[in-house]
């Protein structure tokens, strides 16, 4: 009984090691049935609230921090209510997001991770998490095909942190008085993107003082991939305004539609003109893990530096994302300033392995731990096997929307990657043909006549997707991703990177949204 019993009662109060053993062994309970209920496919995804129900001490779970203590027992309930109203990113029918799944051993890596509660910026308080990381980082650039005295890296928080590290890198590398002088010191700098990147792209050129402007955007072709020689022209082009090009950067599984930029094409075109080539590989990275896939990032090698998140395709948790360099001690140069409280220069040991001043950060949470004891539990062949069931199972889901009726595919050619968009069609627009009058009917708003709080007169008006995206969340039995792109109007988009789904999952999904969609 833990009614009675507070977190004072716990360690390291003396004589707590039996109720600090019952509230850790009730903790485990509460995310072993989690963990059970995330595997069943009869259980819910999501129990939907809208915010104002949440903050509304819903069935007594209220979010209010008190002034005096509350039990472990209502602790360990406020822990199964957190869970309770989550959502359930492991269960295989969640398609939403490009990092899915619950891998068990980066669980259990997490878990240990959090438990040693250290910090990333010294060898002195993390020998043992800082070698795994050098490790992970050395394994990561010889897959990405870069020679054995080459490479550099950092674990960061996500991949738009990673490709911030990659335009810092390269403008410190072409301009290294910016470290003291700012932006006094640069000319008016050009980066190059394609349409179809990563909005971290323009925000990090913001971020670093040149402007969301400065980023040019480069056209695609239909797949979503750069056209070469338009980030050939583009470069031209942005010379002749007087703007000094230094940066490219190119996608490997773009966000909705999984494409992968012409890695080898763009790489000759910065070489020609002497650019900074960085891959963002935030997604597609995960490729590089099958002998089957890898071949579609061809070039990468030829790449200055490459983001790569094995918290997406590669399934580690969240998070776990990589910058990585060709040119080893770049990184170090461009950030360190050297804080004599943390990195003496009389320490007792090797203080390369002080690797802390290589980042922007100071306090760095140790990424890389969960994704060594996975390493250590799959090998690389795990990854990569894991790798193909996912595009195994976007090759399904292509090849079930290809032969039905009820739903068109937004680009006809298989998918490269393990994303498929497409919309779904209602019955009433069946009969209109594939052009601008049936986008206009997808596009125009129907009426859902649900009391909603945003919406006095309880009337909401949603386009098809968001409509049936709506519904789907409220009756929580599965969730998929949709978006508008260029002049396609709201389409799904079906992402596998969860090694629990299975053929029967993706047919659920077609038959959940003809269910919700049709009228
Ligand atoms: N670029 C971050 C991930 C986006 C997504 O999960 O859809």
């Amino acid at each position: 009984d833990l009614s009675q019993i507070y977190s004072k009662d716990l360690l390291p109060t003396t004589g707590g090691e039996r109720v600090t053993c019952i509230f850790f062994q009730e903790l485990v309970n509460i995310l072993i049935g989690y963990i059970f209920k995330s595997n069943e496919r009869s259980s819910k995804i999501l129990d939907f609230h809208h915010p104002h129900q949440l903050k509304d001490n819903l069935e007594g779970f209220s979010l209010d921090l008190p002034d005096q203590p509350e039990p472990l027992e209502q602790i360990l309930v406020d822990c199964r209510d957190t869970l309770k109203y989550g959502v359930k990113t492991g269960h295989p029918r969640f398609f939403n997001q490009l990092s899915s799944g619950l891998d068990l051993i980066g669980l259990a890596g997490e878990w240990l991770t959090s438990t040693a509660n250290t910090n990333m910026f010294t060898y002195e308080v993390s020998p043992v998490f800082l070698l795994m990381e050098e490790i992970l980082l050395k394994k990561m650039q010889s897959i990405v095909g870069w020679a054995e005295e080459e490479g550099d890296g950092i674990f960061c928080p996500g991949g738009a942190i990673s490709n911030l590290y990659s335009i810092l890198v390269a403008r410190y590398d072409f301009y290294p008085e910016v470290k003291t002088k700012g932006m006094s010191a640069l000319p008016r700098l050009a980066l190059f993107t394609s349409e179809h990147s990563h909005y971290s792209v323009r925000k990090s050129a913001a971020v670093l003082g040149m402007g969301s402007d400065s980023v040019q955007v480069v056209p695609c072709d239909e797949s979503g991939k750069m056209i070469p020689w338009e980030l050939e022209s583009s470069i031209i082009e942005a010379k002749a305004k007087g703007l000094v090009p230094f940066y490219v950067n190119a996608t490997a599984g773009t966000t909705v539609y999984g494409a992968v930029d012409p890695l080898a094409a763009i790489a000759v075109v910065c070489h020609q003109h002497q650019l900074w080539l960085h891959v963002d590989a935030a997604w597609g990275g995960g490729l590089l893990m099958s002998r089957r896939h890898r071949v579609k990032l061809q070039g990468i090698e030829r790449a200055s530096s490459v983001t790569w998140n094995p918290h997406k395709m590669m399934g580690a948790p969240l998070q776990c994302s990589a910058i990585l360099l060709k040119k080893r001690g770049l990184l170090q140069e461009c950030n360190q300033l050297c804080a004599d409280y943390l990195f003496q220069n009389d320490k007792h040991y090797d203080m390369s392995y002080d690797t802390g001043d290589k980042t922007i950060q100071c306090g760095r949470h140790v990424d890389a731990f969960k994704l060594w004891l996975m390493w250590k539990a799959k090998g690389s062949e795990g990854f990569g096997s894991q790798v193909n069931k996912c595009l195994e199972n976007a090759e399904y889901l292509y090849k079930q929307l290809q032969r039905r009726a009820d739903f068109k595919l937004v680009l006809e050619s298989k998918p490269e990657h393990s994303n498929v968009c497409f919309w779904y069609i209602p019955p009433s627009l069946r009969k209109l043909p594939p052009g601008p009058e049936r986008n206009r009917r997808l596009h125009k708003g129907g009426r859902k006549k649900k009391a909603h709080h945003h919406c006095p007169d309880g009337i909401l008006k949603l386009q098809v997707a968001p409509q049936i995206k709506a519904k789907m969340m409220e009756e929580g039995t599965t969730m998929i991703g949709y978006q508008p792109l260029g002049s396609n109007v709201n389409f799904f988009r079906c992402v596998f990177s969860n090694p629990a789904t299975q053929q029967e999952d993706v047919d659920f999904l077609l038959e959940e949204i003809a269910r919700l969609g049709y009228n």
